[in-house]
């Protein structure tokens, strides 16, 4: 938490400031958050949610909190990443409780399964990649069984499959520290795009080392 204060505080040049502070690359200010973008078993996690082998280009760390007297939302209002499987690994480095910004997610809304009668109910548009607040709120509550609020103590990993409808909730108050793997199949990583796409990076993104493993002995 303190080395995300202090880079946030020391190297604006490569913090993200818009909403929450983000750092893209930040495995590169400490051996523990390589060894976290490079954990064997999230990765085999990931394998095995998305179907082909996965890799973590590169690890996000980020702080969220009251801007201005206003809420922010970790990676925006309610929306899918993408439509295609994105796996990401999610670490508190925060106590995460209601008020500071939980992660919430609808499991298995990659599928119509069991939301296609609440998005008759509301007229809502399950297919598109991002809502309004006022778009949503509808079928928020009309699905409200199913969401699931990730509060949880610091520490606690999150793994999720983004093309599932998710949000950070508005933050409250406090602050929320975190940081999230995003990981790739070999084949969807362009690494000039993404440098483009994700800049300011505090360090140079690679191309993942994708040769197959060894079996880890029994
Ligand atoms: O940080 C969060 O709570 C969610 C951010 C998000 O939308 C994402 O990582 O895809
Ligand atoms: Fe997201």
């Amino acid at each position: 938490m303190a080395l995300i204060d202090d880079t946030i505080a020391t190297k604006p040049e490569i913090v993200h400031q818009k909403s929450d502070k983000r750092i893209f690359g930040a495995d590169v200010l400490a051996p523990e958050i390589d060894a976290f973008r490079k954990d064997r078993f999230i990765e085999d996690v990931g394998d095995y949610a998305v179907g082909k082998t996965q890799r973590c280009v590169f690890s996000m760390a980020n702080r969220l909190e009251l801007v201005g007297g206003k809420a922010r939302r970790s990676g925006g209002d309610w929306h899918r990443d993408r439509m295609a499987p994105q796996y990401k690994a999610m670490v508190y480095l925060s106590d995460v409780g209601s008020g500071n910004g939980p992660f919430s997610f609808f499991p298995g809304s990659n599928r119509v399964w069991p939301y296609g009668k609440y998005c008759q109910e509301t007229n809502f548009d399950f297919f598109a990649n991002r809502w309004k607040i006022e778009e949503f709120e509808p079928f928020r509550e009309a699905a409200a069984v199913h969401q699931l609020i990730v509060t949880a103590p610091k520490g606690s990993l999150v793994l999720f499959e983004s093309s599932n409808i998710h949000s950070g909730l508005p933050i409250a108050s406090g602050r929320r520290h975190a940081i999230t793997n995003y990981y790739y199949s070999e084949d969807e990583i362009d690494v000039k795009k993404m440098t483009r796409k994700f800049a300011p990076l505090a360090r140079a993104f690679e191309f993942p080392d994708f040769t197959p493993r060894a079996a880890k002995p029994l």
